[in-house]
């Protein structure tokens, strides 16, 4: 990785014209250390270390004065200040920083409501909509930055680019304190030059395998046939790889709304009855489904099945999984199956909706924002080299594959809820993010 104590930074220097980098993600300087200044203005420009001063301690964050001596997050206290022996040593306040996350994340909301949190000192926004008030992505980036400080006295630094990964290195490349666009269009320039360990999901071991090949840079992975690729790292990290080093990734801004739902459903010309040709009908309204889940890197826990029937009567049975899925034809039968069992088979039907709901973020926390299984597995393998994000994915799957399989969690049993007379109905099909006629202002919603 290069460094982070600044020194390789690139910035975006001028004011850039361009409005394909939609994607910004936002990352806060040397978070803890410099919340920490703001009480002690007299250590501004000094190392500080913040963390135990306790010699069998790690270093929870450093100023980057203190790390142009080589002191990072995670690092023994003791190296630290052997490296460092004049840092001072500041003790952590994690209230304060949860406190001035909240107000940052408040001010990127502001911006725009589709906000995906990544950490306490990060988030990705994804700005397209709000190009036409607010300006360019780098117009954008130079507020946030400005109102930023101007409400916190703390210092962020932003990437913004068309892709989420592409951004998310550029926020790192360009800090401390730097604004980087990379239009679409430079994509591959900017990736290209970027030392092998910059691919995300790449770590030390792959690393060492990829370096064995001769290469060093993502330019040089890139070029590499896949073939050659799948013999070093596996066939399902080579394509993984393959990918990021073309500056593929679909993965959209998954913001809390859209993270609760996601569903699909249509209000039909005519009333239908047919059961075979509403059967048709929730078949492709579940591959809509099953699309927008991969696309958003997260599985169902339960499919819930909407009718409104010609007297606007509603209702809504829902079915929880064994195993959340993401796939349309598994959406499918049991949406299939709630209708068969509704017991209102042959009703006139108005509207038809199937929804995936209780996402888990198991396959967002994966990185699986494939299309396709066969990236399953390259995340698979990218977890073995990858310590941290390998603990946090086991978790989330094994919570997932522990959900008892005695009868109660296999049950078959539909939920019945009954709602009243639906007020506003769209007379055509739509998406919907969160709950069926989700809230207002979220892309997709068909404004019901
Ligand atoms: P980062 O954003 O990774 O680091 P940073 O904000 O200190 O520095 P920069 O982004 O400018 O490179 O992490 C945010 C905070 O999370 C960090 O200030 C302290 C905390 N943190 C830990 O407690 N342990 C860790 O291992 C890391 C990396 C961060
Ligand atoms: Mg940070
Ligand atoms: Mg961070």
């Amino acid at each position: 990785m290069s460094k982070q104590d600044g020194s390789s930074r690139q910035v975006s220097t001028t004011p850039v014209e361009d409005l394909t980098a939609r994607i910004l993600h936002v990352d806060m300087d040397a978070f803890f250390a410099s919340v920490e200044l703001l009480e002690h203005p007299e250590l501004v420009g000094k190392p500080v270390i913040v963390g135990h001063p306790s010699a069998r301690s790690v270093v929870t964050a450093a100023t980057y004065e203190a790390r142009k001596f080589g002191v990072n997050s995670a690092m023994p206290m003791a190296l630290a200040l052997r490296r460092c022996p004049q840092a001072i040593v500041l003790e952590p306040h994690y209230d304060r920083y949860t406190r001035y996350s909240g107000i940052v994340m408040d001010l990127f909301r502001d911006i725009t409501p589709h906000v995906e949190v990544l950490g306490i000192d990060e988030a990705f926004l994804d700005v397209a909509s709000a190009r036409r008030l607010m300006g360019t992505p780098w117009q954008i980036g130079t507020l946030i930055r400005e109102r930023v400080f101007a409400e916190t006295g703390l210092r962020c630094s932003v990437g913004a680019a068309a892709t989420k990964y592409v951004a998310k290195l550029a926020s790192s490349r360009s800090k401390p304190d730097g604004l980087l666009v990379v239009p679409e269009a430079d994509t591959l320039d900017f990736l290209h030059p970027q030392p092998i360990s910059a691919l995300w999901g790449v770590g030390v071991k792959t690393a060492e395998k990829l370096e064995r090949l001769g290469l060093r840079t993502i330019g040089d992975v890139a070029q590499t046939p896949l073939d050659t690729l799948s013999r070093a790292v596996g066939s399902a990290t080579s394509a993984h790889l393959n990918a990021l080093a073309r500056g593929w990734d679909p993965r959209h801004v998954v913001t809390e709304h859209t993270e609760k739902s996601i569903g699909h459903e249509r209000t039909f010309e005519r009333d239908i009855s047919d059961t075979s040709e509403l059967e048709k009908e929730l078949l492709r309204l579940s591959n809509a489904v099953g699309v927008r889940l991969r696309r958003s890197g997260v599985l169902a826990r339960t499919i819930a099945l909407k009718l409104r029937f010609g007297d606007f009567s509603t209702i809504s049975r829902s079915r929880t999984l064994a195993d959340p899925t993401d796939l349309g034809r598994r959406i499918y039968e049991e949406a299939r199956s709630l209708y068969a069992e509704s017991g209102r088979t042959g009703e006139p039907v108005r509207l038809i909706g199937v929804r995936g709901e209780q996402l888990t973020g198991a396959a967002a926390d994966l990185g699986l924002w494939d299309d396709d299984g066969d990236w399953r597995d390259a995340d698979a393998d990218a977890r073995r080299d990858h310590g941290e994000v390998r603990a946090h994915a086991r978790a989330a799957r094994d919570a997932a594959r522990r959900r008892p399989r005695s009868p109660d969690a296999d049950a078959r049993r539909p939920d019945l809820t009954v709602s009243g007379r639906g007020g506003n109905v769209p007379s055509s099909e739509r998406a919907v993010p969160s709950r069926f006629g989700g809230p207002p202002g979220v892309p997709g919603d068909g404004g019901g």
